[in-house]
Formats: structure tokens, sequence, C-alpha cells
């Protein structure tokens, strides 16, 4: 079994609600268990400002799907909840985007798969909420705590849980 971590971002239509149905299909179509899931985080746009905020969460479960067979089925689940790569731009706004930020401590240089995710510490909105589930994990030699004491985490919201 690995042990992966996984970002979860959106800005199109009732994104809590979405996370909260593609979780479940995560842990359903990958055979994995859920171990810990952050809370909602409402974030200011990065990349491109002209756009909504998003809602951005982590979460760490356990499967045994392969790196390759993880990531083609959380394409297929962004493809369910209405994302539609052809028809949008980088950075821009997306219904639901999927990132594996790390599994296990594989180390994978390809582009259609970059283990672990190349900008994942330079983003507040993934390290936020990937401090609250996993603050001591080390990944590519950087802590994922004191990876947050290095950028500003300026506007990000912490949200209420939803009942
Ligand atoms: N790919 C390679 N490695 C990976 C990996 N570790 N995880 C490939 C996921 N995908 C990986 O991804 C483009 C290609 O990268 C895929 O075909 C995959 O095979 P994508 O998800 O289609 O592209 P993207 O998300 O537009 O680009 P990127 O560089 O991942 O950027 P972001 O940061 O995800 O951009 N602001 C806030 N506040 N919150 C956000 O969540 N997100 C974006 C999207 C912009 N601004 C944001 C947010
Ligand atoms: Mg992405």
């Amino acid at each position: 079994m690995a042990d992966v971590l996984i970002a979860l971002g959106g800005n199109v239509g009732d994104t809590r609600a979405t996370f909260q149905k593609a979780i479940a299909n995560i842990c359903g179509m990958t055979q994995a268990a859920l171990l810990a899931r952050s809370s909602d985080y409402a974030t200011p746009p990065w990349g491109d400002e002209r756009q909504a905020r998003f809602i951005n969460a982590c979460i760490e479960i356990e499967t045994s799907l392969d790196p390759h067979a993880l990531l083609f089925t959380l394409h297929k689940i962004e493809h369910k909840f209405g994302r539609d790569r052809a028809r949008e731009t980088r950075w821009g706004p997306r219904t639901l985007d999927l990132d594996l930020i790390a599994y296990d401590d594989i180390s994978i240089q390809k582009p259609e798969l970059t283990l672990p995710h190349p900008r994942w510490f330079e983003r507040a909105f993934v390290l936020v909420p990937l401090a609250e589930i996993v603050p001591d994990r080390v990944i590519a030699g950087r802590g994922v705590a004191a990876a947050l004491t290095e950028i500003s985490s300026a506007g990000i919201e912490r949200l209420p849980d939803l009942n």
C-alpha cells in the first residue's frame, strides 16, 4: 500500500459539494482508504488573478494503485465533475483540479507525471491544507510545516466544517 497526498482545487460551481463527492469517488475508484482530510480553505486566485477565489483542500489516502493508474483515475474524476481541459486556460477557472503531491517517496520526472509535484512548496493554497494534515511530513527533503513558514499565506481563510 502506498501513502499518497492529493491536493484539490476548484472555483466553478459548488466546489465544496464537488469535493465531498470527488473524495468519495477517489476512495471508491482507487480502492483507497481515506487517512486524513483537511478543512476546506477559501484562497485568493494565484496565477491569473482575474477570476473567482478558489476553494482548496488536501487529502491523504492509502492505495494499491500505481502512480500512473492513480493519475489516470484522478483525470477521469475531474472529467466526471465537469472539468473540460479543451476549453480552459492554464491557471484559469475550473470545477475540479486534482494534483498528486506525493506518492510515498517515489520520484518520477516525466511531463505527464512528475513526483513529488514540482511546485507543491511554492503555493500557499496547497501548503496550508497540507500542513493541517501532515505537518511533519518531509517531501523531497523539505518539511511541510517548515515550507509553509517561507511563503505568505495572506488572504487564505479556513472555512467551517459542513454539516
Ligand atoms: N502532471 C504532471 N505531474 C502531475 C502531478 N504530480 N499531479 C501533468 C497532477 N498532474 C500532473 O495538469 C497538466 C498536466 O500535468 C496533466 O496533463 C498531468 O498529466 P493540469 O491539472 O491539467 O494543469 P493545471 O492544473 O492547469 O496546471 P498546474 O501547473 O498543475 O497548475 P495549478 O497550480 O494546478 O493551476 N489558485 C488558487 N488559489 N487555488 C488553486 O487551486 N489552481 C490553479 C491551477 C491556478 N490558481 C489557483 C489554483
Ligand atoms: Mg493540476
